[in-house]
């Protein structure tokens, strides 16, 4: 793909947003980029893709480690430690063990994808994550042909983490996803936004994307990964299993028991801007629906 980077981010990569904005401007304009993908996914009809800026995307977030407001993430996560960092990998696979981030950067190939991304409180954005796919790195794990489903823990470490010294949440943070889903390439591990370092507010130094899905299931700043054989229980279902299961595809006919899930606000559009219609899987039906072939996503949901 015209998009992709290889190799790792090196500081002769990293463009200032306008320098990257007119790049992008340039690439859309020979049509059918938006979407860079290794499955070229949407490439054809979904081109305009309008991304959201840099302040929006870092600016209005939810990490309820630093607190509720969608404004404490930015004012807070300053403070967050992240290198050195260690992601352990473990359980079903035949190299468990603790591998450090750098490691994992160096063995990774870093691609820009440009992904929707909409939140279960129907709100959405357009993102350029930088990252690597999630299947690359439980390669270098080895996975073992017993395992059925991937667990991801979020850091526990309340001295950074002021919003873990209350009880809103279960902490640490987890989520998880089938093996299926995680293995595919739409799903990724984000280690940058528009071509820098991904800011602590967005889940430094790397956080799970799974555009197809609600937000809450891409989970920030990752510091265990586990492959099992059963279903792994996930921080928001456990907060409200009736509000949130644990597939949570982005699923316009089915409604939050407490709101219409049929559109969505995009952040930044202005006060008056139109809402605008959700779609199945988020845009991303042609790639993942055959995941859930003969599945009542009502019931599933
Ligand atoms: N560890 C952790 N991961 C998290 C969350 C959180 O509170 N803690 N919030 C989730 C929710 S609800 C959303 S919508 C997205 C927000 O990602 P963004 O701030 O990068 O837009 O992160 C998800 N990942
Ligand atoms: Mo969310």
């Amino acid at each position: 793909m015209a998009l992709r980077w290889t190799g790792t981010l090196k500081d002769r990569d990293v463009t200032d947003e306008a320098a990257w904005l007119n790049r992008r401007a340039l690439l859309a304009g020979l049509s059918g980029l938006a979407v860079a993908g290794a499955t070229g996914a949407r490439a054809a009809d979904a081109p305009e893709l309008e991304l959201n800026t840099w302040e929006e995307i870092t600016g209005y977030n939810n990490f309820y480690e630093f607190g509720t407001g969608k404004q404490d993430p930015a004012r807070n996560a300053g403070q967050l430690t992240t290198s050195p960092w260690t992601v352990t990998i473990d359980g079903l696979v035949d190299r468990p063990g603790d591998y450090a981030f750098e490691d994992i950067l160096s063995k990774m190939t870093i691609e820009e994808r440009i992904y929707r991304f909409r939140c279960v409180e129907a709100w959405s954005m357009v993102v350029p994550w930088n990252g690597f796919e999630l299947a690359d790195l439980l390669d270098l794990a080895g996975i073992r042909s017993s395992a059925r489903y991937v667990a991801f823990e979020t850091l526990l470490r309340p001295e950074e983490m002021p919003g873990q010294n209350s009880r809103v949440l279960d902490w640490p943070y987890v989520e998880g996803l089938r093996l299926d889903e995680a293995l595919n390439p739409l799903t990724i591990m984000a280690t940058g936004l528009y071509g820098k370092d991904i800011p602590n507010q967005n889940g430094a130094p790397l956080r799970l994307v799974v555009p197809w899905k609600y937000g809450f299931k891409s989970i920030k700043s990752v510091v265990k990964i586990t492959l099992t054989d059963t279903q792994p229980p996930t921080t928001w279902n456990k907060a409200g299993p009736r509000e949130y299961g644990f597939y949570s595809n982005v699923n316009p006919e089915v409604d939050h028991p407490r709101w219409s899930q049929a559109t969505e606000q995009r952040v930044g559009g202005g006060l008056f801007a139109r809402r605008q219609e959700t779609l199945m899987f988020n845009g991303y039906a042609d790639e993942v629906a055959g995941l859930y072939a003969g599945m009542d996503l009502e019931k599933d949901f």
